[in-house]
């Protein structure tokens, strides 16, 4: 059975390109896969939240991954910070992975990369998520476009040790969704809707209401030309408003916009298709929220499971580099 693992950061509200460009995968991965999902509350750490909100999203994240249909029966979910291996192996990488190639990660580079005070943290982070998907041997990594480069990175690095020090590590490759891999902001639709940047107006929260919902899709940057056509160069807004209707509905973007002639009926029947995904998740996330207890239970099951897997590895690529076994 192949194995996957993918991560999330506690960073913030999740939204839809969270959910189509990763999560609702994820669901769909653990009924025929090896599953592992990771809450990565360190990589949160790259962006100093205040610590009780840290905590609270990182519960926050877990009951809405468990409302998504993440099964705790048939997937190991659990908190990076759980399973020490992470930061071990992390150290190893680092003494792999040069700065050249670090520098050149636009991810880095889009937050802040040139600025005098960025944390060595933020310059590190893709080493630590090269770290949380060699620990756990994974075949696949179903991810957005946005982490395609550091997929490439994790390849390079596994790559790289293994030509070193023999075979320790599974070279894994990323999955990448056909449809809703790169959601974009709705009012900037040039760039993808993210947790962290502020766009009140532009993001879609898996938890916001149906009617901040049809607010949202109505208030979406079109365009002048009052043509449905799907060109993501020429057409982002309207191109955006299709690509989540297809992942909506697992429709096609390009099919889709034959059967529309305005604009206006493109965001009614996209505002009522997202309602439609989003209401019961919600409902379902209300009833975890009532009861942390058994969140905080199934994260200490996934981490005992995690670890199981991680140290095994660790203690490989420890051995192959000349650490002595305590
Ligand atoms: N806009 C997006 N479209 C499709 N997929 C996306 N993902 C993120 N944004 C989009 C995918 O969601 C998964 C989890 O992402 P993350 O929490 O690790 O952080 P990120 O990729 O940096 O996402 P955000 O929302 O922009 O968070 P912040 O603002 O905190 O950095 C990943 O698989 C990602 O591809």
């Amino acid at each position: 059975m192949a194995r996957v693992l993918s991560g999330i950061q506690p960073s913030g509200d999740l939204h839809l390109g969270n959910y189509f460009g990763a999560v609702r995968n994820w669901v769909n991965d653990q009924t025929t896969k090896d599953a592992f999902f990771c809450v990565v509350d360190l990589h949160a750490l790259t962006n100093t939240p205040d610590p009780e909100e840290l905590r609270r999203q990182s519960i926050q994240l877990t009951s809405l991954l468990l409302a998504a249909g993440i099964d705790p029966l048939q997937s190991t979910l659990f908190l990076q910070s759980h399973v020490p291996s992470h930061q071990q192996l992390a150290w190893i990488l680092e003494c792999t992975a040069t700065y050249g190639e670090l520098r050149r990660m636009t991810q880095f580079k889009d937050k802040g990369g040139d600025q005098e005070t960025v944390r060595v943290g933020l310059f590190t982070y893709p080493v630590l998520m090269a770290s949380d998907i060699l620990l756990y041997q994974a075949d696949e990594v179903p991810v957005g476009d946005d982490q395609r480069q550091h997929l490439e990175l994790t390849r390079e690095l596994a790559q790289r040790f293994n030509n070193r020090y023999g075979q320790i590590f599974k070279v894994p490759n990323a999955t990448i969704p056909a449809v809703g891999a790169r959601v974009m902001d709705l009012q900037h639709p040039e760039r993808k809707m993210s947790k962290s940047v502020a766009s009140p107006l532009g993001t879609i929260g898996l938890l916001d209401a149906p009617s901040e919902i049809e607010k949202k899709v109505k208030k979406a940057v079109t365009d002048t030309d009052d043509m449905v056509r799907f060109d993501p160069q020429l057409k982002p807004g309207i191109a955006n408003l299709l690509s989540l209707l297809a992942a909506a509905t697992d429709g096609d973007p390009k099919v889709l916009a034959d059967s529309y002639q305005r604009y206006g009926d493109l965001k009614r029947d996209t505002s009522e298709a997202l309602v439609a995904i989003l209401t019961p998740l919600q409902e379902r996330y209300e009833e975890f929220q009532r009861d942390p207890a058994q969140v905080l239970a199934i994260l200490k099951l996934g981490a005992e499971k995690a670890r199981s897997v991680a140290e095994v590895t660790y203690a490989s690529a420890a051995d192959a580099v000349g650490l002595i076994a305590p």
